[in-house]
């Protein structure tokens, strides 16, 4: 229940419309705690309906891709596109690969992904896309076939002004390689029509570090303003083993602190002096290989297959870089018994609600995805441009923007915190920076 009668009124309709999404309601629920903080000063809000146009998506497409297996099998998957909302810009997201994919997932990423683009400052709209396909058991060519399957049918629907598609979990710079040049192929035009495009193709350097970089970045600047401190010496954790995680992890490292547990789905590792991050990184790049073989190098490695018990080893700073609600409430409990001081999101919605708001209770600064983990989209941003002017910049270039634009999302997020009386809550900073501008540009467009 919140204290405003219209987020009651929107939260009660959206859950009569969206009542079995879940992970869309609970990002939608997320996003209303900071509202109501500003709908009572600004009754504009609620005259110009703002809110009920900002959760109902611009465009929803679903469609069926079939596609020929190895063995000469149909296969037939669903696929989406959710172009959320392009106040601010051409829509901009990832596209995700997983069994569990479906349009509750999906729009709760492109929601998420409107306010994210907000506050990197660049001129990107919201939207996700993807398919419950699993390229995690398929060869080569089959995810060459299933991308161009797809491609077929998606190619209808963005372009470089229009929508400009990227990566996230389970879809990497080979997927985008092939969609890229399936979608040259169909319309004949090289144009920047994704992000994270290999090197040789209109690619940015620093794209694939983006997102984990970004996240050192961000929890440097939560470190410098909350403890006047440093990564130097301090203790993480970093769940998951990917794109993420994995350049999380490496240059958490390289500004002095220990990674201490990193995971995957098939279960963490731990060990209290440091992980061998070259080992990790090695496993990572091999197809189907679990994170638990690093005991058959380091067999006194502390291990489990049971992916929560990631949280209840000993760190200071805790970086959730796997998948949605991985932290729940009981893990959130085992991490502030032990001391952690520090949670920095760079998954997306990787804390549960009811683990947020116990970390806040409990003197835990914790930043969410949609701030710590922007980098990813802000060097999709700077490729955007360098795509746009024909140009590719250096990686000291790129590099030296995405620590700008991390510093900037994180004073933005800090200084709106501060303004709304509670300079700790970096998800109300978040929440109310991101949509500001939004609500901006929506007034100005006028009712479409
Ligand atoms: P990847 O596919 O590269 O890696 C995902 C990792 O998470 C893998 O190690 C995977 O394990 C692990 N994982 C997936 N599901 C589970 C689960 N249910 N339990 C435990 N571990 C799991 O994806 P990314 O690194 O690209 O994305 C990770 C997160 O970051 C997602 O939330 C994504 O939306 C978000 N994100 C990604 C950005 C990007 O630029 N890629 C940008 C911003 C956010 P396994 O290795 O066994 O498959
Ligand atoms: O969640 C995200 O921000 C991403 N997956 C990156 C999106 C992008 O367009 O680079």
């Amino acid at each position: 229940m919140y204290k405003s009668a219209y987020l009651n009124r929107i939260y009660d309709w959206i859950q009569s419309m969206n009542g079995c999404e879940k992970e869309f309601l609970n990002a939608i629920e997320e996003f209303l705690d900071s509202m109501e903080y500003l709908v009572e000063k600004d009754p504009n809000i609620e005259k110009n309906q703002i809110l009920e146009r900002l959760v109902i998506p611009e465009r929803v497409f679903q469609f069926r891709v079939s596609w020929v297996d190895d063995n000469g099998k149909i296969q037939v998957n669903n696929a989406y596109r959710i172009q959320f909302n392009s106040a601010i810009g051409p829509y901009k997201g990832g596209m995700r690969f997983d069994k569990s994919v479906n349009l509750s997932i999906l729009k709760f990423l492109a929601f998420e992904q409107i306010f994210k683009n907000s506050l990197t400052g660049l001129p990107m709209g919201g939207g996700k896309g993807g398919s419950d396909f699993d390229p995690r058991d398929k060869s080569d060519n089959e995810i060459m076939k299933f991308c161009q399957a797809y491609m077929a049918e998606l190619y209808h629907f963005i372009g470089p002004d229009m929508d400009v598609p990227a990566g996230d979990l389970g879809f990497g710079a080979r997927e985008v390689g092939y969609m890229f040049g399936y979608y040259k192929k169909l319309t004949k035009e090289h144009k920047g029509v994704f992000t994270g495009k290999g090197l040789a193709f209109g690619g940015s350097l620093v794209r694939t570090e983006a997102t984990g970089y970004g996240l050192c970045y961000f929890v440097m600047e939560m470190l410098k303003k909350y403890k006047n401190d440093s990564l130097k010496g301090k203790k993480v954790i970093v769940s998951g083993k990917g794109n993420v995680a994995m350049y999380a992890a490496l240059k958490a490292r390289e500004l002095g602190a220990t990674v201490v547990a990193m995971s995957d789905r098939s279960g963490y590792i731990a060990c209290d002096d440091g992980l061998d991050l070259d080992l990790i990184k090695e496993i990572a790049n091999a197809k189907r290989r679990s994170i638990l073989e690093y005991s058959d190098k380091y067999p006194s490695v502390i291990k489990g297959s049971n992916v929560h018990d990631i949280w209840g080893v000993k760190c200071d700073i805790a970086m959730p870089c796997a998948t949605q609600n991985e932290i729940n409430i009981d893990d959130a409990k085992k991490l502030v018994k032990n001391g952690c001081f520090m949670v920095a999101e760079g998954a997306n919605m990787p804390t549960e609600l009811e683990a947020v708001r116990y970390f806040m209770e409990n003197g835990v600064i914790f930043s969410p995805g949609k701030a710590s983990n922007a980098g990813g989209v802000s060097v999709s941003g700077l490729e955007m441009s360098q795509n746009a002017e024909h140009l590719s910049w250096s990686f000291k270039q790129v590099d030296e923007m995405l620590k700008e634009i991390m510093k900037n999302i994180f004073d933005v997020c800090y200084n709106t915190a501060k303004e709304f009386g509670d300079e700790t809550n970096l998800s109300l900073g978040a929440n109310i920076a991101g949509f500001k501008k939004v609500y901006a540009a929506m007034l100005a467009e006028g009712v479409i």
